[in-house]
């Protein structure tokens, strides 16, 4: 493919189920690999090396997640100073992210960039409304000339994935918080793209050691650079209950008071993570909290004698170990304290799950265990909510609806991967999250200083390098609704060590939670990864530069 030409029309065959099945219409089959050189900018910089060279802007394909459609071409796009966002403002939210994107844009251009509703062709256009039903809820398409940079989608949360769209081909300067000498370019052409799956998720244990408002608003808004649509919060674990309950307050005052280590712990009173979840759903992730239950539950037992079996607390618990405690599944108490709880926080939670946790639990008998989990899933659904658990729930009766987490990994045996297979072909949704390919606290290789090993190292490539439609044999494709990424939080302590585990490896699941499945290819994949590695700098994050990443020099 000539690189150097003019115009050239991609479309991408996608051997998956798509939300774009009109794209299955192939003018030409490329591989992932041949995006980054059909993607390249007119007048022929070189696409390999991941970094476009100092004039050539970057070529559209070579973003993450990768995109489901490109046609490059055409003049480029500049921001000016100039410049203006214009929405065409039918419900505030077009009005809303184009104010998130000048926020991004002015500290590094140094340009006013006003957000405005007046009608006008030039600019950056944010418009909702689109009538293209094949973008779904979260697609959108870019088109970049001359004149102007158009995103257009059916929705805000299309219109905000296309502007993270935006700001990734844009250089990675603009992500820093002075002003930059630019140019700000974007190459012409047009981008169409939708996720392969709705469910696109990162963990974090805010129980183990536990993380600031801020420090979860960080995380967030890097979840968002990569299009995730869901923040899992681990709020319970038997070293820390972290949420506010009012009618059990001690669970958060005493069960809430220490972390691995002994640290100071912490929590979050009610309007903190009413906070966290109004500001994720700013960046169009929903919240779903997860209270673990009826293992790995010392902090509330610490907290409430009555709700051991004999009546008596143990002790706060600050170690690491897992599987010894256990909620008293024959008291009644049990379940007025489960009632109480879910109905606490799923008034706070707009999203629509409720993750039960039930992994673990070793200290319950298989017959308890049963007859805890049916009754707790009875109750999230009395409060209107779908329940999530561990793939552990798939040895109880999962409720209509029930979506199991997946968390096997290589050494899983067939008996438990088929338990899980079974209850998706009767109907049970499954997330994966393999804890030796998304376990972003599984450590990259034997000199990696934080995290663990239980699943082996996981190095970047193992990480992006399955296909989830494929992973459980004998799962259904349709019962797979995503991906996420977990990141327990034994060894990570702050943003920064989170940061340092999480990348580059996040940015691998949210693609493969997003991208079509004919995209998929390390060797290309590598190279658009390593165009992050600024990207990740300019944002302060720490990342480990992997051996197997031709990252730029820095
Ligand atoms: C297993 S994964 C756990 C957690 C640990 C994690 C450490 C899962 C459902 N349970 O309790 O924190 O391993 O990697």
């Amino acid at each position: 493919m000539n690189p150097s030409k003019g115009t050239q029309l991609v479309r991408l065959h996608r051997t998956q189920r798509t939300a774009l099945p009109r794209l299955l219409g192939s003018l030409l089959l490329v591989t992932a690999a041949g995006i980054s050189s059909v993607g390249a900018a007119p007048g022929g910089a070189a696409a390999h090396s991941g970094q476009a060279s100092a004039t050539a802007p970057r070529s559209l394909g070579q973003i993450v997640p990768a995109p489901a459609e490109v046609k490059a071409g055409g003049s480029p796009y500049t921001i000016t100073a100039g410049t203006k966002i214009r929405v065409d403002d039918d419900s505030g939210e077009a009005w809303r992210i184009g104010t998130y994107l000048a926020g991004v844009l002015r500290p590094s251009t140094g340009y006013a960039l006003p957000v405005t509703d007046r009608g006008g062709s030039d600019g950056i256009r944010l418009r909702l409304g689109s009538h293209d039903s094949e973008l779904g809820a979260e697609g959108y398409t870019l088109k970049s000339s001359h004149g102007s940079v158009t995103i257009t989608a059916r929705g805000p949360a299309g219109l905000f994935h296309g502007v993270q769209t935006l700001r990734q081909l844009l250089p990675a300067d603009v992500e820093k918080n002075s002003r930059q000498a630019g140019p700000w370019q974007v190459a012409g052409g047009t981008v169409t793209d939708a996720p392969r799956y709705a469910y696109r998720s990162a963990m974090l244990d805010v129980s183990r050691h536990f993380f600031s408002v801020t420090e979860v608003k960080r995380y967030i808004d890097q979840l968002a650079l990569y299009k995730m649509n869901k923040l899992h919060l681990h709020l319970s674990d038997d070293q820390g209950w972290r949420i506010a309950i009012d009618s059990w307050p001690r669970l958060a005052t005493y069960g809430g008071q220490t972390e691995v280590g002994g640290g100071v712990g912490g929590y979050y009173t009610k309007s903190d993570y009413k906070e966290i979840v109004r500001y994720a759903s700013s960046r169009y992730l929903e919240v779903v909290p997860e209270i673990d239950l009826p293992g790995h539950t010392n902090a509330a037992l610490a907290s409430y004698a009555e709700l051991n079996c004999n009546g008596v607390a143990p002790p706060l618990y600050t170690g690491t170990s897992v599987g010894f405690s256990s909620l008293c599944a024959p008291k009644a108490i049990t379940y007025t304290f489960v009632d109480d709880v879910v109905r606490e926080l799923a008034a706070l939670t707009p999203g629509k799950y409720l993750h039960i946790g039930g992994d673990e639990a070793h200290s319950t008998s298989h017959d308890d265990y049963v007859t805890f989990m049916n009754r707790a899933q009875a109750i999230v659904g009395t409060y209107g909510k779908t329940v999530v658990g561990w793939h552990q729930l798939t040895g109880a009766t999962p409720v209509a609806g029930a979506v199991a987490q997946y968390w096997g990994y290589d050494r899983t045996g067939a008996a438990e991967r088929k338990q899980v297979a079974d209850a998706a072909k009767n109907g049970t949704k499954l997330v994966l999250s393999p804890a030796d390919r998304t376990y972003l606290d599984m450590k990259y290789n034997k000199d990696t200083k934080l995290g663990l090993a239980w699943a082996g190292y996981v190095e970047v490539q193992r990480s992006y390098d399955w296909n989830p439609a494929t992973y459980l044999e004998g799962a259904p494709e349709d019962s797979i609704l995503g991906v996420e990424a977990p990141i327990w939080s034994e060894t990570v302590t702050n943003s920064d060590e989170v940061e340092q585990m999480a990348f580059p490896r996040l940015p691998g699941v949210a693609e493969l939670g997003w991208s079509p499945a004919s995209t998929h290819d390390w060797d290309a994949y590598k190279v658009r990864l390593a165009a992050q590695g600024p990207r990740f700098s300019a944002l302060g994050i720490d990342y480990y530069r992997s051996a197997q990443v031709p990252w730029p020099a820095q």
